[in-house]
Protein backbone atom coordinates (compact mmCIF):
# COMPACT_ATOMS: atom_id res chain seq x y z
CA UNK A 1 0.00 0.00 0.00
CA UNK A 2 1.23 3.35 -1.01
CA UNK A 3 0.15 6.59 0.90
CA UNK A 4 1.27 10.05 0.17
CA UNK A 5 -0.57 13.07 2.34
CA UNK A 6 0.22 16.59 2.20
CA UNK A 7 1.75 19.08 4.78
CA UNK A 8 2.45 22.63 4.34
CA UNK A 9 5.87 23.44 3.05
CA UNK A 10 6.90 24.93 6.33
CA UNK A 11 4.10 24.90 8.96
CA UNK A 12 3.19 28.79 10.36
CA UNK A 13 3.38 27.49 13.75
CA UNK A 14 7.19 25.87 12.83
CA UNK A 15 6.69 22.37 14.38
CA UNK A 16 4.56 22.77 17.18
CA UNK A 17 2.38 20.20 15.67
CA UNK A 18 -0.89 22.19 15.46
CA UNK A 19 -1.50 22.02 11.67
CA UNK A 20 -3.88 18.88 10.94
CA UNK A 21 -1.67 16.75 9.38
CA UNK A 22 -0.28 15.91 12.54
CA UNK A 23 -3.56 13.98 13.37
CA UNK A 24 -3.17 12.15 10.40
CA UNK A 25 0.28 11.40 10.75
CA UNK A 26 -0.73 10.23 14.37
CA UNK A 27 -3.41 7.96 13.16
CA UNK A 28 -1.20 6.27 10.66
CA UNK A 29 1.41 6.09 13.08
CA UNK A 30 -1.30 4.15 15.71
CA UNK A 31 -1.98 1.84 13.03
CA UNK A 32 1.34 0.99 11.92
CA UNK A 33 1.67 2.38 7.84
CA UNK A 34 4.15 3.62 6.41
CA UNK A 35 3.84 7.00 4.23
CA UNK A 36 5.56 9.72 2.61
CA UNK A 37 4.98 13.49 2.93
CA UNK A 38 4.94 15.90 -0.03
CA UNK A 39 5.13 19.45 1.07
CA UNK A 40 2.73 22.25 -0.36
CA UNK A 41 3.35 25.55 -0.60
CA UNK A 42 0.35 28.01 0.10
CA UNK A 43 0.48 29.41 -3.42
CA UNK A 44 0.79 25.28 -5.01
CA UNK A 45 -2.03 24.81 -2.55
CA UNK A 46 -4.82 26.72 -4.88
CA UNK A 47 -2.94 25.64 -7.83
CA UNK A 48 -5.03 23.12 -10.13
CA UNK A 49 -2.85 20.17 -9.61
CA UNK A 50 -3.66 20.64 -5.61
CA UNK A 51 -7.27 21.92 -5.97
CA UNK A 52 -8.22 18.23 -7.93
CA UNK A 53 -7.37 16.29 -4.76
CA UNK A 54 -8.42 19.05 -2.24
CA UNK A 55 -11.13 21.15 -3.60
CA UNK A 56 -10.74 24.07 -0.87
CA UNK A 57 -6.77 24.41 -1.49
CA UNK A 58 -5.92 23.30 1.65
CA UNK A 59 -4.01 20.39 3.48
CA UNK A 60 -3.99 17.30 4.35
CA UNK A 61 -4.92 15.37 1.32
CA UNK A 62 -4.46 11.45 1.52
CA UNK A 63 -3.52 9.12 -1.18
CA UNK A 64 -3.62 5.56 -1.65
CA UNK A 65 -2.99 3.42 -4.46
CA UNK A 66 -5.86 5.99 -6.39
CA UNK A 67 -7.85 6.82 -3.82
CA UNK A 68 -7.86 10.33 -2.59
CA UNK A 69 -9.49 12.19 0.34
CA UNK A 70 -9.38 15.28 1.84
CA UNK A 71 -10.49 16.94 5.59
CA UNK A 72 -8.83 15.56 8.83
CA UNK A 73 -11.60 13.44 9.76
CA UNK A 74 -12.32 11.53 6.94
CA UNK A 75 -8.82 10.48 6.51
CA UNK A 76 -8.50 9.34 10.03
CA UNK A 77 -12.15 7.89 9.90
CA UNK A 78 -10.50 5.53 6.52
CA UNK A 79 -7.36 4.57 8.17
CA UNK A 80 -9.46 3.68 11.14
CA UNK A 81 -11.80 1.59 9.33
CA UNK A 82 -9.23 -0.04 7.15
CA UNK A 83 -6.95 -1.04 9.89
CA UNK A 84 -6.97 -2.48 13.22
CA UNK A 85 -6.00 -0.38 16.65
CA UNK A 86 -8.41 3.06 16.35
CA UNK A 87 -12.02 1.66 16.68
CA UNK A 88 -13.49 -1.28 18.41
CA UNK A 89 -14.65 -4.03 17.05
CA UNK A 90 -17.67 -4.06 19.07
CA UNK A 91 -20.70 -2.46 16.38
CA UNK A 92 -21.93 0.02 19.76
CA UNK A 93 -18.40 0.58 21.27
CA UNK A 94 -17.36 1.41 17.51
CA UNK A 95 -20.52 3.88 17.31
CA UNK A 96 -19.50 5.61 20.57
CA UNK A 97 -16.05 5.82 19.15
CA UNK A 98 -17.14 7.80 15.87
CA UNK A 99 -19.52 9.71 17.95
CA UNK A 100 -16.94 11.06 19.52
CA UNK A 101 -14.40 12.11 16.77
CA UNK A 102 -17.83 13.75 15.36
CA UNK A 103 -18.68 15.70 18.79
CA UNK A 104 -14.56 16.62 18.40
CA UNK A 105 -14.60 18.33 15.22
CA UNK A 106 -18.22 19.47 15.16
CA UNK A 107 -19.19 20.31 18.63
CA UNK A 108 -15.32 21.29 20.30
CA UNK A 109 -13.05 22.63 17.57
CA UNK A 110 -15.42 25.18 16.07
CA UNK A 111 -14.94 27.74 19.05
CA UNK A 112 -11.45 26.62 19.79
CA UNK A 113 -11.13 27.70 16.18
CA UNK A 114 -12.78 31.01 16.64
CA UNK A 115 -9.28 32.30 18.74
CA UNK A 116 -7.57 31.92 15.36
CA UNK A 117 -10.02 34.00 13.55
CA UNK A 118 -10.40 36.50 15.78
CA UNK A 119 -6.37 36.78 15.72
CA UNK A 120 -5.16 36.18 12.41
CA UNK A 121 -8.31 37.77 10.39
CA UNK A 122 -10.21 39.99 12.51
CA UNK A 123 -7.09 40.95 14.90
CA UNK A 124 -7.38 44.68 13.28
CA UNK A 125 -11.51 45.30 13.83
CA UNK A 126 -12.39 47.39 16.91
CA UNK A 127 -14.46 45.02 18.26
CA UNK A 128 -11.70 42.06 18.30
CA UNK A 129 -11.06 43.12 22.22
CA UNK A 130 -14.62 42.64 22.83
CA UNK A 131 -15.12 39.30 21.30
CA UNK A 132 -12.08 37.71 22.60
CA UNK A 133 -13.22 37.25 26.25
CA UNK A 134 -16.43 35.92 24.75
CA UNK A 135 -14.80 33.61 22.79
CA UNK A 136 -12.79 32.27 25.82
CA UNK A 137 -16.00 31.69 27.47
CA UNK A 138 -17.91 29.62 24.96
CA UNK A 139 -14.68 27.32 25.14
CA UNK A 140 -14.56 26.83 29.05
CA UNK A 141 -18.37 26.01 28.62
CA UNK A 142 -17.23 23.13 25.71
CA UNK A 143 -14.52 22.20 28.09
CA UNK A 144 -16.72 21.69 31.21
CA UNK A 145 -18.96 20.06 29.47
CA UNK A 146 -16.26 17.55 28.38
CA UNK A 147 -14.26 17.14 31.77
CA UNK A 148 -17.58 16.24 33.20
CA UNK A 149 -17.70 13.70 30.83
CA UNK A 150 -14.35 12.45 31.37
CA UNK A 151 -14.43 12.36 34.88
CA UNK A 152 -11.66 10.14 36.22
CA UNK A 153 -11.45 8.47 33.11
CA UNK A 154 -8.36 7.98 31.38
CA UNK A 155 -10.38 7.94 28.05
CA UNK A 156 -13.23 9.30 26.73
CA UNK A 157 -15.00 5.69 26.13
CA UNK A 158 -13.23 2.60 27.23
CA UNK A 159 -9.87 1.69 25.35
CA UNK A 160 -8.01 4.76 23.63
CA UNK A 161 -9.58 5.27 19.84
CA UNK A 162 -10.10 7.34 16.84
CA UNK A 163 -12.32 9.63 19.19
CA UNK A 164 -9.55 10.23 21.93
CA UNK A 165 -7.03 10.84 18.89
CA UNK A 166 -9.43 13.09 17.00
CA UNK A 167 -10.34 15.05 20.66
CA UNK A 168 -6.82 15.16 21.82
CA UNK A 169 -5.27 16.85 18.57
CA UNK A 170 -8.54 19.60 18.89
CA UNK A 171 -7.54 20.40 22.52
CA UNK A 172 -3.91 20.70 21.48
CA UNK A 173 -4.98 23.98 19.48
CA UNK A 174 -5.88 25.80 22.84
CA UNK A 175 -2.88 25.02 24.59
CA UNK A 176 -0.95 28.31 23.23
CA UNK A 177 -4.08 30.40 25.01
CA UNK A 178 -3.84 28.92 27.90
CA UNK A 179 -7.13 27.95 28.81
CA UNK A 180 -6.19 24.00 28.44
CA UNK A 181 -4.41 24.01 31.94
CA UNK A 182 -7.62 26.39 33.23
CA UNK A 183 -8.88 22.07 33.23
CA UNK A 184 -6.24 19.72 34.88
CA UNK A 185 -8.69 16.44 33.66
CA UNK A 186 -8.51 17.76 30.46
CA UNK A 187 -4.67 18.89 30.49
CA UNK A 188 -3.88 15.71 31.75
CA UNK A 189 -5.71 13.82 29.16
CA UNK A 190 -4.52 15.65 26.34
CA UNK A 191 -0.84 15.14 28.14
CA UNK A 192 -1.79 11.02 27.91
CA UNK A 193 -2.36 11.37 24.06
CA UNK A 194 0.79 13.14 23.64
CA UNK A 195 2.34 10.30 25.92
CA UNK A 196 1.47 7.98 23.32
CA UNK A 197 4.46 6.27 21.25
CA UNK A 198 2.20 6.92 17.79
CA UNK A 199 2.04 10.31 18.75
CA UNK A 200 5.47 11.02 19.75
CA UNK A 201 7.19 9.46 16.45
CA UNK A 202 4.39 11.67 14.85
CA UNK A 203 5.26 14.82 16.43
CA UNK A 204 9.03 14.23 16.04
CA UNK A 205 8.46 13.51 12.19
CA UNK A 206 6.44 17.01 11.53
CA UNK A 207 8.86 19.00 13.40
CA UNK A 208 12.07 17.35 11.71
CA UNK A 209 10.21 18.16 8.63
CA UNK A 210 9.16 21.73 9.24
CA UNK A 211 12.89 22.81 10.96
CA UNK A 212 14.44 20.57 8.08
CA UNK A 213 17.44 23.29 6.09
CA UNK A 214 15.60 24.32 2.93
CA UNK A 215 18.59 22.93 0.12
CA UNK A 216 20.73 25.83 -1.41
CA UNK A 217 20.73 27.46 -3.63
N1 LIG B 1 -11.63 20.83 7.89
C1 LIG B 1 -10.33 20.68 7.27
C2 LIG B 1 -9.64 19.42 7.83
O1 LIG B 1 -9.94 19.03 8.96
O2 LIG B 1 -8.81 18.83 7.12
C3 LIG B 1 -9.52 21.95 7.54
C4 LIG B 1 -8.20 21.94 6.83
C5 LIG B 1 -7.39 23.19 7.16
O3 LIG B 1 -7.86 24.11 7.85
N2 LIG B 1 -6.17 23.20 6.68
C6 LIG B 1 -5.29 24.32 6.92
C7 LIG B 1 -4.84 24.93 5.61
O4 LIG B 1 -4.56 24.24 4.67
C8 LIG B 1 -4.03 23.81 7.66
S1 LIG B 1 -4.46 23.15 9.27
N3 LIG B 1 -4.76 26.27 5.58
C9 LIG B 1 -4.32 26.98 4.40
C10 LIG B 1 -5.44 27.64 3.68
O5 LIG B 1 -6.63 27.43 4.03
O6 LIG B 1 -5.12 28.37 2.72
C11 LIG B 1 -4.92 24.70 10.13
C12 LIG B 1 -3.73 25.27 10.86
C13 LIG B 1 -2.86 26.11 10.20
C14 LIG B 1 -1.78 26.66 10.91
C15 LIG B 1 -1.63 26.37 12.23
N4 LIG B 1 -0.55 26.93 12.98
O7 LIG B 1 0.42 27.41 12.38
O8 LIG B 1 -0.60 26.95 14.23
C16 LIG B 1 -2.51 25.52 12.87
C17 LIG B 1 -3.56 24.98 12.17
Amino acid sequence: MNITITAFERSPDGGMGLARDTRVRWALEEAGLAYQVRPVSFEAMKQPAHLALHPFGQIPTYEEDGLVLFESGAIIFHIASHHAGLLPEEPNSRARAITWMFAALNTVEPPILEIGTAKFQEGDKAWTRERMPLIADRIRNRLNQLAARLGDAEWLDGAFSAGDLVMVSVLLRLRPSGILNEFPSLAAYVARGEARPAYQRAFADQLAFNTAQAPAG
